[in-house]
């Protein structure tokens, strides 16, 4: 593919000039701002992601933040996930719905306080519906993008890294849990989080400022961890299981099509828009779901929907797809119809390089 132009409209991050020092590869653009994709090749990233650690530039999880006396109350309108036992100091991976039970994003959910909370989206314009919704219903709240942006640390030597920088307590958080660390005399909100099945923690870097300080320490406390600047690995993510939002599941699928039933708790879920829509859907259960999916052969690089195929009639689509040098197979996600969606069941994915074919498989690979 051609490069695209750099512009005010595609953002920078605090952590790019970090990131062009080692000698970035390729972006995406995500929440309108660069999103690094690859440094070395995605498969060395990927052997190095699973057995280092790696310092990602995720500042493209953008903060919606709702403050004041509403926010719990708005923050249970977006999801049909039950909020009452969220407490300051947790996360939640919280999928979204519109009124008609349509995914509008899957964001990490942070409780900063009782009263303010920050939604880190995934790859939506979160924040004009959330907007739309506290000034629709004069809501006592602020909604806004605020100055944060998330650096991952991802691997299995994460845990050394971290505690090296933010103190031996890093160590105590458990998964989904955040607490404040200082760095350079900041305060900074470090979870035990991120898009990776390897383990590790996101710093939510409050103040651009910050960014490349805290970069520059991190990749030189991990020298001899042989640490590297990384990103969301496909192969990676893929074998995990971990859904990207606009590619495995869209406006047009429910939480339960995505396979996020378990993060839905919409009886309890009062004052969800899409209650009553996604009630309706859930006692019927999905026509289609997420399944994970082996393909054979050769693949071009996923850059569209692929059609699956039983003979001449459509029964799903692959969604995302990689080679997966660990597992010697290609690792793919894809949205597959009831009558086929079972485990062992043989399809063929059409191409733009030709057909291939496909097995749906029970689990992801990690
Ligand atoms: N971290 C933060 N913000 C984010 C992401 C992140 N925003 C964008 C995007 N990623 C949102 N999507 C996801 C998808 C999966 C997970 C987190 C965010 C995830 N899932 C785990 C899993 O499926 O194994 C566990 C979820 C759980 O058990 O609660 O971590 O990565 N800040």
């Amino acid at each position: 593919m051609a490069t695209i132009a750099g512009s005010r409209r595609i953002r920078r991050t605090p952590f790019s000039d970090g990131v062009e020092a080692f000698g970035v590869k390729g972006y995406t653009v995500y929440n309108h701002m660069l999103l690094p994709t690859v440094f070395r090749s995605v498969v060395e990233d990927y052997h190095h992601l699973k057995s280092a650690v790696q310092v990602w530039d995720v500042a493209v999880e953008r903060q919606v933040e709702i403050r004041g006396p509403d926010a719990g109350k708005l923050m249970q309108m977006l999801t049909p996930r039950d909020l009452r036992g969220m407490l300051p100091g947790m996360c939640y991976y919280v999928p979204m719905v519109d009124e008609t039970g349509g995914m509008l994003n899957d964001p990490v959910a942070v409780m900063i306080a009782e009263d303010r909370y920050w939604i880190s989206i995934a790859d939506s314009d979160l924040l004009f519906w959330v907007k739309g919704l506290a000034y629709g219903l004069r809501l006592d709240v602020l909604v806004d993008e605020p100055d944060v942006s998330p650096l991952a640390i991802q691997g299995p030597k994460a845990e050394e890294l971290a505690a090296r920088v933010f103190g031996d307590k890093v160590k105590d958080l458990k998964f989904f849990r955040y607490g404040h660390f200082d760095f350079m005399g900041q305060d900074m909100i470090v979870a035990r989080s991120g898009y990776s099945k390897q383990g590790g923690f996101e710093v939510y870097v409050e103040g651009a400022q910050y960014g490349m300080p805290l970069w520059n320490a991190l990749i030189e406390a991990g020298k001899d961890l042989d640490v590297h600047a990384g990103c969301p690995n496909l192969i990676e993510r893929i074998e995990g299981g971990l859904l990207s939002y606009g590619n495995d599941m869209t406006r047009d699928n429910t939480p339960h099509e995505a396979g996020l039933g378990r993060f839905c708790s919409t009886q309890t879920a009062i004052g969800c828009v899409g209650r009553d829509a996604l009630l309706r859907v859930a006692k019927e259960g999905p026509v289609k779901q997420v399944r994970a999916l082996r393909i054979e052969g050769d693949l071009p690089p996923c850059d569209r929907e692929w059609p699956l195929m039983d003979g001449q009639r459509q029964v799903g689509t692959v969604t995302s797809a990689a080679w997966s040098p660990d597992f010697e197979t290609n690792v793919a996600i894809g949205m597959v119809r009831m009558t086929h969606w079972e485990a062992k069941t043989d399809v063929d994915v059409v191409t733009q390089a030709g057909v291939f074919p496909a097995v749906v498989q029970e689990t992801f690979w990690i």
